[in-house]
């Protein structure tokens, strides 16, 4: 038996309103119960206003209740949602007086499980719920709602209908005799295979290159002492966050600020960059520069316009302070170069590009929909390794249906992972203890 649950799905503190919403089949009556009135009284999709009383028959608050009847609401099952006055004290006691009813209290993301499992939506779907919640760009913002309006989920369940056609053909190899397979539909099946391995590969790597808008990257500002690294920083973050000084080795510690350049949340540091000194602290400071350096996604190295370009293990090189000095001497052939004056802020809209552009891979030619969690992206590759391994065995001369069939079985199983026809609990509780709680 299926129990009805509860859950703030406004933020916690005050506010104009706070949304109280329960699901399952007692969310009615309880309503009815703590607002003194019959289950009757509560017509579908209709906003109500009513009070709702304490055990101790005290009014909390007057309230806005709104009936979504099953199968018509976001769970599936019978919603009801409380609009309250926006005071956690309110919100405390509506709760407790809702649970004397015998609803419980709902786990982080139950709503959004209940929809997955009730089939209002799939897992893909269900997943860019929390990408949506979660965007820090509007551009993650548009592709989690392409995914939550089912665009994703139809590239990939249309992918499955190709791959159980050709599926079928070989099942169809296999029941007749030998002599009379043709290597006119083994070319055909190969054909199909390798078109329905290239829309993977497509997929997963236009997800790959827009990875870096759901999960923000990390870009650190590296260079020698005195180069304008922080004086960087804060024309990049558009504050003066970090100390400027004309001494070397006034950055010391790292420090950092989130910003978004061109769609993508990005993490930037500053670091006390790379020099030789007598001072404990300062060394310190250099030390944990190269590791930050190391763990990033990105780094640029800052260059002074008088210096020589010499590391090549940085993504991005950019010659600074060309306000003094605009004549580079330092040709470099090998990188591209970004001049800037970070102090007069010129050149600082190529740097950002050239940054979106190294993080995107190729951020020109993007689709608009694309996986949104590393889980789809995971099973995907499956589903491309056995689709695969399917056609190298297409091409071999004799080729074995019985394994042809096995291995497309198997990339319809893990397409089907990604959709969550197939969904082992432990994954399911995975993805949506995620979530907030409420959701
Ligand atoms: N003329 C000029 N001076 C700059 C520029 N960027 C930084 N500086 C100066 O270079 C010195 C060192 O800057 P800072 O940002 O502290 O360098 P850091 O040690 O690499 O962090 C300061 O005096 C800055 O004002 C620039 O683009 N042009
Ligand atoms: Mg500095």
């Amino acid at each position: 038996m299926i129990d009805t649950i509860i859950a703030t799905a406004t933020p916690p503190g005050t506010g104009g309103i706070s949304v109280i919403r329960l699901s399952g089949p007692t969310s009615v009556n309880s309503t009815a119960l703590i607002s003194k009135k019959h289950s009757s009284f509560f017509k579908e999709r209709l906003a109500t206003l009513c009070s709702v009383f304490n055990d101790d028959g005290v009014v909390i608050d007057k309230c806005v209740i709104t009936y979504f009847k099953s199968p018509n609401s976001y769970t599936g099952e019978d919603v009801i949602e409380v609009s309250c006055h926006g005071n956690p004290l309110i919100v405390d006691s509506i709760i407790t007086s809702f649970l004397s009813t015998g609803v419980r209290l709902a786990h982080p993301g139950e709503f959004t499980k209940r929809a997955f499992l009730n089939g209002k939506i799939d897992l893909v779907q269900a997943e860019s719920v929390a990408s949506l919640i979660s965007s820090r760009s509007s551009k993650s913002l548009s592709f989690a709602n392409n995914a939550l309006s089912g665009k994703v989920s139809n590239l990939l369940i249309n992918l499955r209908e190709d791959v159980i056609s050709v599926l079928s053909v070989c099942e169809y190899e296999l029941d007749i005799s030998d002599d009379e397979t043709g290597s006119n539909i083994n070319s055909k099946c190969l054909l199909s295979i390798t078109n329905i391995a290239e829309k993977c590969r497509s997929i997963l790597s236009t997800s790959n290159n827009a990875r870096y808008y759901f999960t923000g990257a990390s870009v650190v500002i590296t260079g020698k002492p005195n180069v304008g690294k922080s004086t960087l920083f804060n024309a990049l973050v558009g504050l003066d966050r970090a100390i400027v000084g004309d001494a070397p080795g006034t950055t010391r510690d790292y420090i950092d600020a989130n910003i978004i350049i061109e769609g993508i949340p990005i993490r930037l540091i500053d670091t006390a960059g790379d020099r030789e000194s007598i001072d404990e602290v300062e060394m310190a400071g250099v030390r944990r520069s190269k590791d930050i350096v190391q763990d990033s996604d990105l780094s640029i190295c800052v260059y002074d316009v008088i210096d020589n370009i010499e590391h090549k293990e940085h993504n991005i090189h950019v010659l600074n302070k060309i306000d003094i000095k605009n004549n580079r001497n330092n040709h470099d052939t090998e990188r591209t170069v970004i001049p800037i004056s970070a102090k007069k802020g010129t050149g600082i809209p190529s740097l950002k590009s050239a940054i979106s552009s190294a993080l995107l891979a190729n951020g020109s030619q993007q689709a608009d929909s694309v996986l949104t969690t590393k889980r789809q992206a995971d099973s995907m590759i499956l589903c491309y390794k056995h689709l695969m391994s399917a056609s190298d065995i297409l091409k071999e001369e004799t080729p074995r249906y019985e394994l042809v069939a096995f291995e497309i079985r198997e990339s319809v199983s893990h397409l089907d992972q990604v959709l969550g026809r197939t969904h082992p609990d432990d994954i399911l509780n995975k993805i949506f203890n995620n979530f907030c709680v409420g959701k």
